[in-house]
C-alpha cells in the first residue's frame, strides 16, 4: 500500500522556508520516524483528510484534546456562538468561574483554580508557586515524563525532547538545570535516596501518574503512594501533571483511579476541547500564593480566553455523560488487547496497555517500567510499524515515545480495520 502525498511535501518544503523544520512543534515533523509529516486538510469525527486527499483513521486526536472526535458539531457551535459575541476582552467573564467550579467538581484535589493557555505554562506555575510556598529550590522529576518546555523541566524530558535525542534542551543554563533533579520512573527506592540526599531542599515532585511521553507506562503497584508519602515526610508538594491524563484515563484523571490527593494538579489538552486552555490548582494555602492574591507572578493575555472556555465546558459536559468513559475504555482496551494478539499470531513481541481513552505499545518482550526500559525497545519495527500503518490509512502517532488516543468517535468496525491492517503490517516485519 502506498499513499500519494505529493501535496504534503510541496507544503512542507514551502513551510521549512518560514518555519524552523517546517512545523509549529517538533514531534509534528516525524523525524523519529525517518519521514516528513503529512498535512492535514480537515477532520470529521475519528477522521482526518490530508492534502492529498488521503483519508485516515485518527489515533493522535491532537494529542489528546479532541476526545469527542474532530469537529464535534455541539462544539464548533458553541465556539461560533460564542465568538459572534467577542473573541477576547482581557477582563473576567462569568463562564471562567462556571468552568473552574465545573473542574473543581471533577478534581475535588483542586480548592483554587487558574487557567493559562497550554499545559506548558500550567507546570511551569505549578513548580513556580510550589517553589514560593516551600521556600526551596529543587525540583524531582522522572526521566521520561515530559511537562512541557519550561526551562527548569527540559532536563531528562519526554516526549518530543527525548524524540529528538536531545532531552537536555539548549538554551537552558546549567544552574538552572541543576536544580532539577531526576530519576528513574517506577523507582520509589531512588526517589527516597534522593529525599535523604536533599531532605530540605525539594520543594515538589512532579510526576506524569501515569507516563504517556515515554509510550505508555503504567505505576507500579504502590509507586504512587509511595511518592505522596515520602513527599509528605520531607516537606516538598506533590504536583500531578495530568494535562494528559487528566479528563481522559478517567473523568477525574489518574488521581480518581488511584485515590490519591496531590497537592497541586496540572491539566491541559481535554479540558478545551482542541481550544488553548489549560489549567493548575490545589491547595488553597498554596494557590493563596499566586498574584494578585500573593506574591507569586503569573498572567497571560488570553488566560481564560471566552471562546476557549466555552469549548472547555461542553467538552466537559459531554464526556461527564453517564458510560462515556465505560463505552471509551471498552473500544480503547479492545485496540489494545487486539494489537497484543495480533502481534503473538505474528511472533512478534510486542506489549499494549491502555487506560480509559489512552493507550500505547512497545515493540518488547516484557512490560515496559521506565524511560530506559522504553528506549531499549525496537524502534526500528515501531518505524516500519508506523509507516505500514500510515499507508494504509491508519495515524499514529510518529514517536515511539508518544501515547495513542481514542475518542467517542471511534467505532467498533474502525477498530476492526486498524487490527486486520496491523496483522497484514507485522505479516511484513519478521
Ligand atoms: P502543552 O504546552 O503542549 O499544551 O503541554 C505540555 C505537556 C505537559 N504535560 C504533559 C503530560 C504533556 O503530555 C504535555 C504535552 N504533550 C505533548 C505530547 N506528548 C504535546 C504534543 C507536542 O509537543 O506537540
Amino acid at each position: 500500500m502506498s499513499l500519494s502525498l505529493n501535496q504534503s511535501k510541496l507544503l512542507f518544503e514551502e513551510a521549512c522556508a518560514v518555519i524552523p523544520g517546517g512545523v509549529n512543534s517538533p514531534v509534528r515533523a516525524f523525524r523519529s520516524v525517518d519521514g516528513q509529516p503529512v498535512f492535514i486538510k480537515k477532520a470529521a469525527g475519528s477522521r482526518l483528510w490530508d492534502e492529498d486527499g488521503n483519508e485516515y483513521i485518527d489515533y493522535i486526536g491532537s494529542w489528546g484534546p479532541a476526545i469527542l472526535g474532530h469537529a464535534h458539531p455541539e462544539v464548533v457551535r458553541v465556539i461560533a456562538d460564542t465568538a459572534a459575541d467577542g473573541i477576547s476582552f482581557g477582563a473576567p467573564t462569568s463562564k471562567e468561574t462556571i468552568l473552574a467550579k465545573v473542574v473543581q467538581s471533577i478534581f475535588p484535589s483542586m480548592d483554587m483554580i487558574r487557567f493559562v493557555s497550554s499545559g506548558t505554562e500550567a507546570c511551569m506555575s505549578a513548580l513556580r508557586v510550589a517553589r514560593a510556598f516551600t521556600g526551596r529550590s529543587k525540583i524531582l522529576k522522572f526521566e521520561g515524563c515530559y511537562h512541557g518546555h519550561g526551562d527548569m523541566l527540559l532536563v531528562k524530558a519526554g516526549s518530543g525532547a527525548a524524540t529528538m535525542g536531545v532531552p537536555d534542551s539548549a538554551g537552558v543554563p546549567a544552574a538552572t538545570a541543576s536544580d532539577t533533579l531526576t530519576v528513574a520512573y517506577n523507582d520509589l527506592g531512588a526517589v527516597a535516596a534522593i529525599f535523604e540526599r536533599y531532605p530540605d531542599d525539594i520543594g515538589a515532585l512532579i510526576v506524569e501518574p501515569i507516563v504517556g511521553n515515554s509510550g505508555f507506562i503504567r505505576p507500579e503497584e504502590g509507586f504512587l503512594e509511595g511518592l505522596r508519602a515520602l513527599c509528605d515526610k520531607f516537606g516538598a508538594l506533590l504536583i500531578f501533571d495530568e494535562v494528559m491524563t487528566g479528563f481522559r484515563v478517567a473523568l477525574g484523571g489518574v488521581q480518581s483511579i488511584y485515590d490519591i490527593k496531590p497537592d497541586l494538579t496540572c491539566l491541559g489538552k481535554v479540558i478545551g476541547g482542541g481550544m488553548p486552555i489549560a489549567a493548575y490548582g490545589g491547595r488553597k494555602d498554596v494557590m493563596s500564593k499566586v498574584a494578585p492574591l500573593g506574591p507569586v507572578y503569573q498572567a497571560g493575555t488570553l488566560s481564560g480566553n471566552p471562546v476557549a472556555v466555552a469549548s472547555g465546558l461542553k467538552t466537559l459536559e459531554l464526556i461527564s455523560q453517564r458510560d462515556f468513559f465505560v463505552n471509551l475504555g471498552h473500544v480503547t482496551s479492545t485496540l489494545a488487547k487486539g494489537l497484543q494478539q495480533v502481534a503473538k499470531r505474528n511472533n512478534i513481541d510486542l506489549v499494549a496497555d491502555s487506560a480509559g481513552g489512552m493507550f500505547g505499545f512497545f515493540f518488547s518482550k516484557s512490560r515496559v517500567r521506565n524511560f530506559h526500559e522504553a528506549k531499549a525497545c525496537d524502534i526500528g519495527k515501531f518505524k516500519a510499524f508506523f509507516w505500514g500503518m500510515l499507508h494504509g490509512g491508519i495515524y499514529l502517532a510518529p514517536s515511539a515515545f508518544e501515547a495513542g488516543f481514542v475518542s467517542s468517535a471511534h467505532t467498533r468496525d474502525d477498530v476492526d480495520k486498524t487490527l486486520e491492517l496491523a496483522d497484514r503490517v507485522m505479516r511484513g516485519l519478521k
